[in-house]
């Protein structure tokens, strides 16, 4: 028998068992209850980080807790395989984006199996493979049919200098990263779906998902960004067109001193033609690399159109403007400008001279400075004629009934979510399957013709995409006519968002997606990731699934039932000062001298004995040089230390420190587990336990367990907090270490309890329970136990301890049967010793007994 503890062939023993026996293949059995739980998958980068181990030990003890329930567990694992990464690595290392990718794979995968997560391999998939993508181009060649996907021109960073498309993060400081020239702005054709057609599905399914943490619905809802208003007409002067805007606050139409119109509205487009002028302002405007972020805090301009547009119930004549400020894909691309009530009315009016008129007045007592900035808020109408009086609501519906009466609005309902652009200018990625014909327009590649294959053997020049300095691949022919592949690829978002449904049938070549066995998983019961994700993931998911199931392809409306977000992992930083500037050391380049609780108190840099400083806790990251590699943990402590000290040191949603000491620690209470469970069985059998002829401390040892057993379940199957878990099973070895007693029942107990604590410690640290369980006698792996069951007859307490009140001061403690009398009680309080000091000399009033818990005496 193995004496000592040691990891790393317990590990390797225990992976090869999985691996031999299939242990974690999945399949669909209708007579079971179903469990799937995913993590979101990797990009192949080259290494696992401590994020990638924290989300998948939190995904694999949550499966290997639902199967040890008796459920029919999925748990796969693939890799989120194109993107820019691959281009810059091909770049730097001369070798081609897939066979880097595919190498990362190979390492990657080893580094998940070392870590012993319960993957189905056998589902493993990789987005860049053309069984893959291959569904997702022919979806997209469906949704072409449907008229979900258009085309429409969309701006893209452009480098003048180097003549190429550029991703957001190849934009630095406004500047292109290769050669440091200003980037612009360009506008060039692009593929969208459209997303917004499911704006209000997206935002309605909300109220399903009650498995999802409040932020996150939050977050999406914000992003959907539905908003209630009005569509208003503006007559133009002298002419028979009308000019639209959008607005959330007609209750402020009598206080509209301009309109403004976004600068790539037709209306603007159309006077810039004999107005040079405000042309080069347009121009310059569209070349202003802005999002729409900066768009709220940027500096607004503008310039005078010379149009006049006339207020719908006032006919007062009104200036027509051009503002950088206003965004031409949202509502109408024009606004009323009510500079008294919005900030950016208010800034630009200022600045040129516009007039502004109050006709909210506030309700309450809250501040109104029109001098000085917009009172934005709700309040009652004043200066608005007929309607002054009247609160936000009142004001909306008159004015809208007063517009809509001359046909001059109508109510409308906004989203500020926009069409989702899926083109890149980009390698690494899907082709678009998709033709562009001679005299312009596009068909989709025939079925037959699918997939569109990128070509992997390709030589990157670090500028151009090789497929579209490819002329040769650029041509194809239909019908004997020549055309054009498209040479844009596929945002990578469009692999994430139905990896989920695909790994239910991943083999399959026939089509994308079996419905049988897509319906028998789906929902993902868990799903487990990075808040990071939170909206364009989660959304692109949801979306993607909705059409999936418009096509047939699953019977669900929503992807995934229930979210875990996970924490950040931090880890202290260090630098040294290198001639006034922060050069970063690696924490494993530290030597740290810390005090009792783990904080630094001086460190050095091992190498030089140099003073180094501390630069806090934070995020592990490049920059700070911090991130500790998985792997040396790993190779020194093994896996289920390192899954014992993710789980341990914080709950699955809060940020976690890594720290040395934590991983010692760990290490040294699985040991400890090791040796009890070995010194045990060392004593020989133990005899079968007889629950009716047990001690006090066998007793209390046997609750002790059923206790833990309560605990633990609650807190992995409502709580989702493995730390508090942990912490009950090392409670429960410590009260099994003081049972030092040898006789056949205390072996017993002792035996039971120390079952339980494997069986609940199974699903963090599974190598070193799955050895011990068998150690003990049992047959098969443990992974395919059941969960240990509570015997509620041992959580009753044969006698309780009642706590002694004089005069609501505790004054004494007294051990009774549980079944005493509420007299005896009394009398056993009143005649207790301790009490006795605090009641001599004066007479017992009242005695109250609070059944379980406390005796109170009031005594004067
Ligand atoms: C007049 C007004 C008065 C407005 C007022 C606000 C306050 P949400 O709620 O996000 O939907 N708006 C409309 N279209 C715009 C565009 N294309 N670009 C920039 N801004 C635009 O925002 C609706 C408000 O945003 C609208 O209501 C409009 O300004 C502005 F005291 O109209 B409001």
């Amino acid at each position: 028998m193995q004496q000592e503890y040691s990891p790393a062939d317990i590990e390797a023993d225990v992976q090869q068992y999985w691996q031999e026996k299939k242990t974690f293949r999945a399949v669909e059995e209708n007579s079971k209850e179903k469990y799937y739980c995913l993590a979101m998958f990797p990009y192949p980068s080259g290494q696992l980080h401590m994020g990638h181990v924290r989300n998948y030990t939190i995904g694999d003890v949550i499966a290997r807790y639902q199967r040890m329930q008796g459920k029919n567990v999925l748990q796969p694992m693939g890799w989120d395989a194109f993107g820019l990464p691959a281009e810059n690595a091909a770049i730097k290392n001369k070798v081609a984006p897939a066979a880097w990718t595919y190498d990362n794979i190979d390492y990657m995968r080893g580094q998940l199996q070392r870590l012993g997560l319960g993957y189905d391999w056998e589902r493993e998939l990789a987005t860049c493979t053309p069984e893959y993508y291959r569904w997702e181009q022919w979806l997209f060649t469906r949704l072409f049919k449907k008229d979900l996907v258009y085309k429409k021109t969309a701006a893209v960073n452009w480098c003048p200098v180097d003549n190429t498309v550029l991703a957001n993060e190849q934009v630095v400081d406004g500047c292109c990263w290769r050669c440091d020239t200003p980037v612009e702005k360009r506008e060039i054709p692009q593929w969208f779906m459209k997303i917004t057609d499911y704006a209000e599905q997206l935002l309605g399914d909300l109220d399903q998902l009650d498995g999802w943490p409040e932020q996150v619905k939050t977050m999406q809802a914000n992003w959907i960004g539905r908003s209630e208003g009005l569509q208003i007409e503006f007559d133009v002067a002298d002419s028979d067109e009308s000019l639209a805007v959008y607005t959330t606050r007609p209750d402020t139409l009598m206080g509209v001193t301009y309109t403004t119109l976004a600068t790539a509205h037709p209306i603007a487009a159309e006077a810039a033609k004999n107005n040079p002028d405000l042309a080069a302002f347009i121009n310059e405007c569209q070349t202003q690399q802005v999002s729409e972020a900066e768009m709220a805090t940027m500096e607004k301009r503008g310039m005078d159109t010379g149009i006049r547009a006339l207020h719908p119930l006032t006919g007062e004549t009104i200036p027509v403007w051009v503002g950088n400020y206003v965004l031409m894909d949202y509502g109408s691309g024009a606004v009323m400008a009510v500079p008294a009530h919005d900030q950016r009315d208010y800034e630009f009016a200022k600045k040129y001279s516009l007039g502004i008129k109050q006709v909210i007045t506030p309700a309450n007592d809250e501040d109104c400075d029109i001098e000085n900035e917009a009172f934005v808020n709700k309040g009652l109408l004043v200066n608005s004629g007929k309607y002054d009086g009247l609160d936000f609501a009142a004001g909306f519906d008159a004015i809208a009934a007063a517009l809509e009466a001359c046909d001059h609005g109508s109510i409308t309902t906004n989203y500020r979510l926009r069409d989702w652009g899926v083109s890149r200018q980009r390698y690494w990625g899907s082709p678009i399957p998709m033709y562009n014909l001679a005299e312009g327009g596009e068909i989709p590649v025939p079925l037959d013709r699918l997939p569109v294959v990128l070509p992997t053997d390709v030589e990157m020049d670090g500028i151009q995409s090789p497929i579209k300095a490819d002329l040769e691949w650029r041509k194809a022919e239909i019908d004997g006519v020549a055309v054009e592949r498209e040479t844009d690829t596929f945002d990578t978002f469009m692999e994430s968002s139905w990896y989920h449904a695909r790994f239910t049938c991943s083999d399959l070549d026939s089509a994308m997606l079996d419905p049988e066995r897509a319906n028998y998983w789906l929902p993902v019961d868990q799903y487990v990731g990075g808040i990071e994700h939170a909206i364009l993931h989660l959304l692109y998911a949801r979306f993607y699934h909705k059409l999936l199931r418009d096509e047939g392809l699953v019977s669900s409306s929503e992807p995934f039932k229930s979210l875990l977000c996970q924490g950040m992992v931090l880890a202290e930083s260090f630098y040294k000062d290198n001639a006034g500037r922060k050069e970063w050391l690696s924490p494993l380049a530290v030597t740290v001298e810390s005090d009792e609780k783990g904080r630094t108190l001086s460190a050095v840099e091992t190498a030089t004995g140099d003073l180094v400083h501390s630069g806090g806790i934070t995020k592990m990251s490049k920059s700070k040089n911090n991130g500790v590699d998985p792997q040396t943990a790993i190779d020194k402590h093994g896996a289920d230390t390192v899954r014992l000290f993710t789980m341990f040191a914080a709950p699955p949603e809060q940020t976690l420190e890594w720290n040395d000491d934590g991983v010692s620690g760990a290490h040294r209470f699985l040991r400890k587990l090791w040796n009890m469970v070995h010194n045990h069985l060392a004593l020989g059998d133990s005899a079968p336990l007889n629950k009716t002829k047990l001690n006090d401390a066998q007793q209390d040892l046997r609750r002790k367990t059923h206790e833990t057993i309560n605990k633990v379940n609650d807190d992995y199957g409502r709580r989702n907090t493995f730390n508090t878990a942990i912490a009950a099973v090392m409670e429960l070895l410590n009260e099994v270490a003081k049972l030092t007693d040898n006789d056949g029942q205390s072996v017993a107990v002792r035996h039971e309890a120390l079952v339980s604590a494997i069986l609940l410690l199974s699903p963090i640290a599974p190598h070193i329970c799955h050895s011990l369980w068998n150690t003990m006698g049992n047959e098969g792996s443990i992974a395919d136990a059941s969960w240990p069951v509570l015997d509620e007859s041992a959580l009753v307490r044969s006698s309780i301890e009642l706590v002694i009140q004089v005069n609501g001061k505790v004054r004494g403690k007294i051990q009774v049967a549980a079944e005493t009398p509420k007299d005896e009680i009394e009398k056993l309080a009143v005649e207790d010793s301790n009490v006795q000091r605090f009641t001599e000399g004066v007479t017992v009033r009242k005695i109250i007994v609070v059944p379980g818990r406390l005796v109170n005496i009031v005594a004067n």
